[in-house]
């Protein structure tokens, strides 16, 4: 079988001989009916009998790789896909740099290696828990499947750290498995991993932010992870990152649309200023300074996930050649950090500034600033389309600083310039930086939904194009 296609005769499409591998084949099946009973109790509500217009991967070969078709969700062929080997790939960076990477788990590194699956794994079903009762509000059958899409991508980017753990982690790979079926978004109890992935996603501006500014920081982590000595996870992550397109995709122009829909009322009614919220807000659209807060909230929420800004979690997993640089491939240096220093912003003597730190026990911040340019570039769009329409106003990045829960500003209020405040002054000023009650209950009453082929909800603009090609008025979902 060519590995660049995938075999679908099985219960587990897979393009990694899956037939051959009777162990981990018996220990999938095995783990199959719970994630389904998982999905049926924690994926999209209301709409699992719904025949929704879903890409599916056919193939691992970046041109072509999808089919689209009507597929109800319970349905959908989640499978096991890897991006093709590189023969005689070799360890890109760290210590193991040239030997070649390994094709099963490095003893020494086993729970190193174990606990970075297991929390990548651990985001992808809290995101479809965070979402699950988004499809009751979509703005349009567009959107609608683009969120479906989403979700069960997710999903399968859970089979594929399931995979991993199955086939190189034993007993305690089996049980960690399970675990991922058990923790839940926002419970008590059990909660996901990481903060960012316990918060609730109520409303499509939110999901939209959360696809442009949390689902960057998986591309940026896959984007680390893609370089691991660790090949079956390097191969993994690879394929990932083609899905992962799809989801920045579904935000950036998700809250384009947003803002052109805003932008355009306005210049219809003739309402100049953007700060008049009450006047814009009549227009049945959401005002530019709230889509701003919203923008702070989840762009403040995903830097948590970089982690502390050092990190000898993240300094080991460098030097174990476990967990590399974004694109470590275009960096010249000698990739072993071993003597190098990075600059990081802290909290010294009551002030916000740079210090030199160890290359390696900066890679967090290092990764974070990547990512931090990497949004800039989206938010560049979304403001080109503000000044095309002609309204005085720009989406800005709030400091890193701001209204955070982990790592060096942990500790302290700033406003979103980074200027610290105490105590009294933030909680006298948070509603001007982040959405407040008021701004939530607004965005609310617009979530009314818009099943109609080809129609959308006032508060967004339609798309420029459809998925697939498919005129305006496709029915991407008929709903059950
Ligand atoms: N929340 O040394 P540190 C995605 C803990 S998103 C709670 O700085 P490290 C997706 C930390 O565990 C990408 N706890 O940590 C997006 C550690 O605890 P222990 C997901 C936190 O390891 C949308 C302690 O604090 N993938 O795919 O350098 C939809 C010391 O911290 C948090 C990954 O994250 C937090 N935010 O950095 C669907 C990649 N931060 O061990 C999917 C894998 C830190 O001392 N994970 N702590 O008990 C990693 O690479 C790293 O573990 C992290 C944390 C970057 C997350
Ligand atoms: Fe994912
Ligand atoms: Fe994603």
């Amino acid at each position: 079988m060519n590995i660049v296609n995938v075999d679908y005769d099985g219960l587990i499409p897979n393009n990694v001989a899956l037939g051959r591998d009777v162990r981990v084949k018996r220990a999938l099946e095995k783990w199959h009916p719970g994630y389904i009973n998982w999905w049926n109790d924690m994926g999209p509500e209301g709409f699992q009998e719904s025949l929704v217009y879903l890409r599916t991967a056919v193939s691992v070969d970046p041109k072509g790789w999808a089919k689209f078709d009507y597929v109800k969700m319970p349905d959908y062929r989640w499978g096991i896909l890897l991006a093709p080997a590189h023969e005689g790939r070799k360890i890109p960076f760290g210590r193991h740099r040239g030997e070649d990477a390994w094709q099963e788990v490095p003893g020494e590194y086993r729970a190193m290696l174990r606990r970075l699956v297991v929390i990548q794994g651990d985001t992808e079903p809290a995101s479809v828990e965070q979402q699950r009762f988004l499809g009751k509000t979509a703005p349009s059958l567009y959107d609608m499947r683009n969120l479906f899409q989403v979700n069960v991508e997710e999903g399968r980017h859970l089979w594929a750290m399931v995979y991993l753990l199955q086939k190189y982690f034993g007993t305690d790979g089996r049980e960690e498995a399970e675990a991922l079926l058990e923790r839940r978004s926002g419970d008590a109890d059990t909660p996901r991993m990481l903060g960012a992935f316990n918060e609730k996603t109520p409303d499509w501006l939110s999901f939209f932010m959360f696809t442009f500014f949390t689902d960057r920081d998986g591309k940026m982590q896959l984007e680390a992870l893609a370089q691991s000595g660790f090949d079956p996870l390097s191969r993994t992550c690879r394929f990932m990152l083609t899905e992962e397109a799809h989801h920045m995709f579904v935000g950036e122009t998700g809250v384009t649309r947003t803002i052109q829909r805003t932008c355009e009322a306005m210049k219809e009614a003739a309402v100049d200023d953007p700060y008049d919220v009450e006047k814009v807000r009549k227009l049945g659209v959401i005002d530019l300074p709230t889509i701003q807060k919203k923008a702070n909230l989840h762009f403040s929420l995903t830097l948590d996930l970089f982690g502390n800004e050092i990190s000898t979690n993240a300094a080991n997993a460098f030097h174990a050649g476990l967990k590399g640089r974004f694109r470590e491939e275009r960096l010249k240096d000698d990739h072993s950090l071993e003597s190098g220093v990075y600059p990081v912003l802290r909290l010294i003597d009551g002030k916000i500034q740079n210090e030199d730190a160890p290359a390696l026990s900066a890679l967090n911040m290092r990764l974070r600033d990547d990512y931090v340019h990497d949004c800039n570039n989206g938010i560049g769009r979304w403001n080109k389309m503000i000044a095309e329409i002609g309204i005085p106003f720009e989406i800005r990045l709030p400091h890193v600083a701001f209204h955070r829960h982990i790592g060096e500003f942990a500790g302290v209020h700033t406003d979103t310039n980074g200027n610290l405040l105490s105590d009294a002054e933030w909680e006298k000023k948070k509603s001007y930086y982040l959405p407040s009650d008021g701004d939530k209950d607004f965005i609310e009453s617009l979530m009314q939904p818009e099943t109609e082929p080809g129609k959308f909800a006032g508060w967004i603009a339609p798309p420029k194009v459809g998925i697939d090609n498919k005129p305006g008025d496709f029915e991407y979902v008929k709903i059950a």
